[in-house]
């Protein structure tokens, strides 16, 4: 029985038919799932804390508004994803609580300070960026609701990218400090937005299997690459000088080489050690905790109203 239900999977996946949550699908998918869409999940609702931090210094109301509408499209994100993971089996809680714990990930980008406003811009050009590439490519990953939910998701982002590019616009077309300030910016976002991507092919260890189970579509070094290529005549564009002394395109290839990525950094950062890890872990639970009393009232009011429903 079982085998005839692996096989079963295994050709809808051949046939690129998406697997639904009521389908047998084998336990090690599932988990896989539950780990990247739980982490995918996390770095949306640890992403708004970032950007959060210049709501209230926006330079203008136009800006301010815009930043408003980032910043709660992730949390939407976020919602979205938990739910998907919802589907699979996980507990929201359970979820929730690995990530208090340090026990599971999120993204490496959300672990540095935003000091300038110049690095809204950045993160939205350059993170938002980075995003969608790994994005547009789970809109085809096998599992139905993860698909379906990158569909949405990455509308939204397209939003999110313009409205960054268009702030490290109108700084780079500023004043000599406005320019410098968006330099400065793009100097510290260009190689931790290139390691989100993840580890080289070579070190990612669970990429052959979800390659194999097209949840991933494409390869970390090869979406990478993508957005090299894609950003660096955004760069040129601004006015701007892209942080690689290395960077140059490959006739050959029709495509920039690159310097290398200091995986050092990479690897201390998602293991917790990154400039703002702790406090990001911090606000996270403070949010929890500060927001307790509501869990609590809404529930006291479900289960009166459950009582009174009931006779
Ligand atoms: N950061 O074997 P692989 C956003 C971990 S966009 C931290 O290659 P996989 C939007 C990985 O989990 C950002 N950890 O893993 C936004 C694994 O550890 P584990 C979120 C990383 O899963 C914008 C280990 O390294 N996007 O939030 C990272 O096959 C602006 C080995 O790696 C997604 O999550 C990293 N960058 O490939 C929000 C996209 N990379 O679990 C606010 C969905 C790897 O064994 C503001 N995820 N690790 O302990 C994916 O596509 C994949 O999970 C990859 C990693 C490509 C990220």
């Amino acid at each position: 029985k079982e085998k005839d239900l692996q096989k079963e999977f295994d050709a809808k996946i051949d046939a690129e038919t998406k697997i639904e949550p009521r389908d047998w699908m084998p336990d090690a998918y599932r988990k896989n799932l539950i780990r990247q869409i739980s982490q995918h999940a996390h770095s949306e609702v640890v992403g708004m804390l970032p950007e959060a931090n210049w709501i209230t210094r926006a330079p203008s109301l136009r800006r301010k508004v815009a930043l408003l509408a980032k910043v709660q499209d992730e949390a939407g994100h976020g919602l979205y994803l938990y739910s998907a993971t919802e589907t699979l089996g996980a507990k929201r809680e359970d979820t929730v609580d690995d990530l208090h714990r340090g026990k599971a990930k999120y993204s490496n980008i959300f672990n540095y300070p935003t000091v300038t406003w110049a690095d809204i811009g950045a993160i939205g050009w350059l993170v938002d960026g980075a995003a969608i590439q790994n994005q547009v490519m789970l809109t085809r990953t096998s599992y139905g609701p993860y698909s379906r939910a990158m569909v949405r998701i990455c509308k939204e982002e397209s939003f999110h990218q313009r409205q960054g590019y268009e702030i490290m616009l109108t700084l780079a077309n500023g004043t000599e400090a406005q320019k410098e300030m968006a330099q400065d910016a793009l100097n510290r976002w260009w190689w931790p937005s290139l390691m989100m991507f993840g580890p080289s092919d070579k070190d990612s260890p669970h990429s052959q299997q979800s390659m194999a189970w097209k949840i991933k579509r494409q390869s970390n070094d090869e979406l990478r690459q993508e957005f090299i290529d894609k950003t660096v005549p955004q760069a040129e564009y601004l006015g701007l000088t892209i942080p690689d002394p290395d960077l140059k395109w490959n006739e050959e290839r029709e495509s920039y080489d690159f310097g290398p990525i200091n995986w050092d950094e990479f690897f201390n950062v998602i293991k917790g050690n990154g400039p703002m890890n702790k406090e990001r872990l911090k606000a996270r639970k403070d949010a929890k905790d500060n927001g307790a009393w509501v869990r609590e009232a809404a529930n006291a009011y479900a289960k009166k109203k459950r009582k009174r429903e009931a006779g």
